[in-house]
């Protein structure tokens, strides 16, 4: 992986930054940004880091957490460069407009766009985080603890803790690096996978019960929902639902997990997961969507029956184009 020079210059240049990632923040995404956020700090930038949707419960264990902010200071970006990570348009980063010096794109999605001034996008990549420890090294920041736990959870987060097809090499020498800076790797997976909320349990039995298992051809999917009424059930909120989608795929026999998620009555986010060769980002991008080819997402609105209806339908034309 090729850090662009051009990032590393501006780092250099300039003295204010704001960092921005995608709404509804997972490890990867806050993980990459309170690491970077860190490192600039050691070099003695002015540095902000927002989230519109803030840190979730579950990442709270993440250092200097508190540093994400869920309001922007407009003023201050207007001197500032803006680095988005982890997602690619300021509609990801849930802002319309922006006014700032500079935008930096650093992400690991595939993408269409052309929005930033300069845009670092490695499709290969399993992780933005991987793409920062990279940018930091780049910088000659030695890693301490605190950016090492940022960045070990990123990584763990994208690449199922070292489970998917994306644990290359690179990934395991990183997180290796990263080990010998302090990390504590089995308490970083008690954090992520041993620390659910009583609520969260609840909602993740009810989608469990949605659970439906639809022949394709030779693909198998398993489709799951969860409901605005199963939230308010449960206690539990989005931000509970991340990984949820990982549980149908323990199913031998199942190739797709889909899960769609009521975001507002009748809206729904759609999350595709595959294994091996079948490509969902196709899936997706039919529906107006993108993401990899084991990771996809998009949005739709209307019956469920409909748009779970339209999902069988696009999964039976892409076995079909094969
Ligand atoms: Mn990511």
């Amino acid at each position: 992986m090729k850090v662009p020079e051009e990032i590393v210059e501006l780092i250099r240049r300039e003295q204010y930054f704001t960092i921005a990632s995608h709404i509804n923040p997972e490890g990867d995404a806050l993980g990459a940004s309170l690491a970077l956020a860190l490192a600039l700090r050691l070099l003695h930038k002015d540095v902000r880091v927002f989230n519109s949707d803030g840190v979730p419960y579950m990442y709270n264990f993440l250092p200097s957490s508190d540093l994400v902010e869920t309001g922007m200071d407009r003023e201050r970006l207007k001197n500032s460069v803006l680095i988005v990570l982890d997602c690619n348009d300021l509609e990801r980063v849930g802002l319309k407009d922006v006014e700032c010096k500079k935008i930096v794109v650093i992400d690991h999605h595939q993408t269409v766009t052309d929005f930033g001034h300069i845009r670092w996008i490695e499709p290969e990549s399993p992780a933005a985080g991987l793409m920062i420890y990279n940018l930091i090294r780049e910088l000659e920041v030695e890693i301490n603890r605190e950016m090492a736990v940022n960045l070990y959870t990123a990584i763990a987060v994208d690449t199922g803790t070292f489970r998917y097809e994306n644990t290359t090499p690179e990934v395991l020498r990183a997180a290796a690096e990263l080990v010998d800076a302090g990390v504590n790797p089995g308490e970083v997976s008690q954090r992520l996978y041993e620390s659910w909320s009583v609520n969260k349990f609840r909602l993740f039995v009810s989608m469990l019960k949605t659970v439906e298992i639809v022949h394709t051809g030779n693909i198998n999917s398993a489709i799951a929902t969860i409901t605005l009424d199963m939230f308010k059930e449960t206690g539990a909120d989005a931000s509970d639902t991340e990984n949820f989608i990982n549980f149908p795929r323990m199913i031998e026999s199942v190739d797709i997990s889909a899960m769609f998620r009521e975001v507002e009555s009748g809206c729904w986010k759609a999350s595709l997961r595959s294994k091996g060769n079948c490509d969902v980002s196709l899936i997706a991008s039919h529906f107006g969507g993108g993401g990899h080819k084991n990771a996809a997402g998009y949005k739709v609105c209307g019956d469920i029956g409909d748009v779970k209806k339209g999902l069988i339908e696009a999964i039976h034309d892409s076995v079909a184009a094969r």
